[in-house]
This record gives structure tokens, C-alpha cells and sequence, in this order.
């Protein structure tokens, strides 16, 4: 198959060499390029311009001295210069290993999805490589939120937050895509008018090779800020929901206490007919489109019902653990313990309650090309390579749970 290899990059010198080398030892017999959209601030593009003098694929530099929509704008700049159909995206500090081409490469060919992607949290995957447990926790936590806020597009993609798959150019559309999406994959995902099919290969997330690494708080802010982009429909809708049932509990307590009825009694009533309203305006507002795929109603309103009374009976002992034991006030107290209310409602619903069921499935020189843009400069190497025999790798092993 014909492959054009992604890598964007921003300042990851130390990396170019090996990189180099075990792609092109990974791809021995494929036709490939191998396409750099570096931005770097260091001499990162000199060491890329040296690596493809001496190496036996075509590698192409794209360098930008501004550095639009960061890494995921390199992505976009990288995929629409790219020759060929099929594009493989991955990072270049040898997290992403390349030994995964092939496998990639072979089950792309099989043609049953425009999208295949390397997974650390599919069945033998590994997310060991991310440096610190608590950056495991963040990542953890963060394909849990996406994938709720995307249940029907993510059914069959357990990494959406990975920058590493292949996708084929001409099934999907370029047109929508922000390029200050920072989650590129995420982004190609939820932009498509249709939800598009997935095929997931397992991989080991390794170590770092050199260099630093460039995730940050502020590269967090923007993820989320993309995901609420992404996203802010079906999660305010269910905000909004969950306020309106706030303010009719109030009001219902306040008229039936005002009618003689004790307290507690009126908090219970109060509480049912509310998780009843949320749930028929939830199946009416939020969930619509996923409602054919997800059981009976009937089935959905147990689980719902059950749900929002064990979590209104969870909430009141752990209140008062971070009150009466933790000495926290009780006005931030009752704050914290209702947004995570909120957070795991949602999740519990679009995850669990409306889940669809499971599917079936450089020379010596380098030469300038373009500079037809002030931010922009193309660097090509001059054609050293015969190109390869566009045979298929070596055989690989059915994947499963699809
Ligand atoms: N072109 C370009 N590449 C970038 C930019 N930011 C990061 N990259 C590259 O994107 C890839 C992923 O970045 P990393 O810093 O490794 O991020 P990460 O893998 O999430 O974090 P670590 O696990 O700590 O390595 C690497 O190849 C980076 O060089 C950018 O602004 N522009
Ligand atoms: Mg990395």
C-alpha cells in the first residue's frame, strides 16, 4: 500500500536520526514518504534536512516559522500536502513505535474502515509510557469524559485522545477541521457530517527517546476548550435539565411543606418527581438520537431511576464526611459534591444508559519548493530513491472484538 507518514514536530532533534531509521527499516517493501511539519525553534529541521540526505525513503520537510494551530494545524498542513490516500499520523519521539506501521498499513488495506487507530487502551495495549501517574490519571480520566460526550462516534474507539492512526484522505472531510484542534484524531472523528466506522490496533505507548516533553497545563485548557467546542451541545442540554430539576425540587419541598407536610417527607417527593421529569425531558432534549439504540425505555428508566436515587443517597453521607469530618464549609462543600454529582451523571448516562450496543464490528542539499505563504516554507530533498516495491509487510494477526 501507498503510505504518506505524518510526523509533526517542535523541537525533537535528539529523536530525528533513530526515528528515521526504524521507519524506514519498518517499511522495507511498502511505498512510503515520510512528511515532517516541523515548527521547531531549535535546529530540528537541519537534523531532518541530514536524515533524509542519508536515508533510503522520500522525506519531506514542511518548516513553518509560524506555527499555525499548533500541533494539530501541523497535522491538517501535513495531511493536505501529502501524495498519497492513505495518511499515517504519529508523534516524533518515538512513543508512537514504528514497528506499529505495518500493522497499521495491512489493516487499513483491508478497506473496511477510513480510520485506523493505535490504541494504549485497547485489550494488549499500554499507556506505560506516559511519564508520571498522575499524567496517567489525567489521560485516563479525559478518554472517559470524551468518550461519554461522544458515545455513538467513539463506540468502537477506546483512544480518541491518541496521535496515532492512519486515516484514508478521501473518505472523510478535511473541510470542517479546525486547525487549532489541539486532539487531531478527536477532532477528525467529531467534525465528520456522518459517524464514521473505526478499526483499533493495540499498541505499547513507549518511553519518550529524548527531549522534552511538550504536554501542559495550558495544552490541557486547550483540550478542553476543544472538547467543549466539540461538544457543547448534548452537555449543556443536560445541564440545563439538571437546573430546571433543581429549581422544581425547591419549589415542590416549598409548596408541600406550605401544605402541612413534614419535611423529609416532602424532600422524598420532591426528589422522585423530579428524577422522573429529568428522565422524560433527558429522553426528549438530550439522548433523542441515541434512544434507538439503546434498549427499552423501560430498561433505561430502571437504570436512570435507580441511579439518581443511589446517587442522591450517596451524597448526603459524603457531604457530611467533607463537612463534619474534613471541617470543610459546608456552602463549597455542597458545591463540590453537586458538580461531581453532575460529572458522574452525565457520564453514567451517556455511558452506561444510552450506549448504543456494541457493533459488529532531505539530499545533501535541501532545495525550497513553496514559500507561497508568509508562515509557511516547503523544503523538499531532491529525489534520491528508487521507489520501492508496493508489497504488503508482514502477516499479522486477526484483531479481535470488533
Ligand atoms: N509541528 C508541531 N509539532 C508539535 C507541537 N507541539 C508538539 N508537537 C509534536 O507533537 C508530538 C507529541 O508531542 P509530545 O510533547 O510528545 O506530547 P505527548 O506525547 O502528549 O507528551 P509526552 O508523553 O510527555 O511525550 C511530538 O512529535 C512533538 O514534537 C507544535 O506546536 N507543532
Ligand atoms: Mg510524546
Amino acid at each position: 500500500m501507498e503510505l504518506s507518514i505524518i510526523v509533526p514536530t517542535f523541537n525533537e532533534s535528539g529523536n530525528i536520526t533513530e526515528l528515521v531509521r526504524r521507519i524506514e527499516a519498518a517499511t522495507a517493501g511498502m511505498t512510503v514518504e515520510l512528511v515532517f511539519v516541523d515548527d521547531s525553534t531549535d535546529h530540528t529541521a537541519t537534523v531532518i534536512a541530514d536524515a533524509a540526505a542519508h536515508s533510503s525513503i522520500d522525506v519531506k520537510l514542511i518548516h513553518r516559522e509560524v506555527a499555525t494551530g499548533g500541533l494539530g494545524g501541523a497535522v491538517i498542513e501535513g495531511m493536505r500536502s501529502s501524495l498519497y490516500d492513505w495518511n499515517l499520523v504519529m508523534d516524533g519521539d518515538l512513543q508512537h513505535p514504528p514497528e506499529m506501521i505495518p500493522v497499521l498499513a495491512a489493516t487499513a488495506s483491508e478497506g473496511s474502515a477510513p480510520l485506523v487507530v493505535a490504541s494504549r487502551y485497547r485489550e494488549n495495549g499500554d499507556a506505560g509510557g506516559l511519564s508520571s501517574t498522575s499524567r496517567r490519571a489525567v489521560s485516563n480520566l479525559s478518554t472517559v469524559l470524551t468518550r461519554a460526550m461522544f458515545p455513538s462516534r467513539l463506540r468502537d474507539c477506546t483512544d480518541p485522545m491518541t496521535g496515532f492512526f492512519a486515516v484514508q484522505k478521501s473518505a472523510i472531510s478535511m473541510d470542517g477541521l479546525e486547525p487549532r484542534g489541539f486532539k487531531i484524531l478527536l477532532e477528525i472523528i467529531a467534525r465528520q457530517p456522518k459517524r464514521v466506522e473505526i478499526i483499533e490496533e493495540p499498541f505499547t505507548f513507549g518511553e519518550r527517546h529524548a527531549g522534552k516533553s511538550k504536554a501542559s497545563f495550558r495544552q490541557g485548557f486547550r483540550f478542553l476548550r476543544q472538547l467543549i467546542a466539540l461538544r457543547f451541545g448534548r452537555m449543556s442540554a443536560f445541564a440545563v435539565i439538571g437546573g430546571i430539576g433543581a429549581l422544581a425540587n425547591i419549589a415542590i419541598v416549598a409548596a408541600l411543606t406550605a401544605l402541612k407536610v413534614e419535611y423529609l417527607v416532602a424532600a422524598i417527593i420532591a426528589a422522585e418527581i423530579t428524577i422522573i421529569g429529568n428522565f422524560i425531558l433527558q429522553e426528549r432534549f438530550v439522548f433523542s438520537d441515541l434512544v434507538g439504540n439503546a434498549g427499552s425505555w423501560k430498561g433505561r428508566f430502571v437504570k436512570s431511576f435507580s441511579f439518581n436515587n443511589a446517587e442522591t443517597a450517596l451524597r448526603l453521607p459524603v457531604l457530611f464526611v467533607l463537612v463534619d469530618l474534613w471541617t470543610i464549609a459546608s456552602v463549597p462543600a455542597t458545591a463540590v459534591t453537586l458538580i461531581l454529582a453532575f460529572g458522574v451523571r452525565f457520564v453514567f448516562h451517556s455511558r452506561v444508559i444510552y450506549a448504543p450496543a456494541k457493533s459488529n464490528h532531505a539530499a545533501p542539499s535541501v532545495v525550497p519548493l513553496i514559500d507561497d505563504e508568509a508562515e509557511q516554507s516547503v523544503i523538499a530533498p531532491a529525489a534520491t530513491v528508487e521507489p520501492s516495491v508496493p508489497t504488503r509487510p508482514a502477516p499479522r494477526r486477526g484483531h479481535n472484538d470488533h
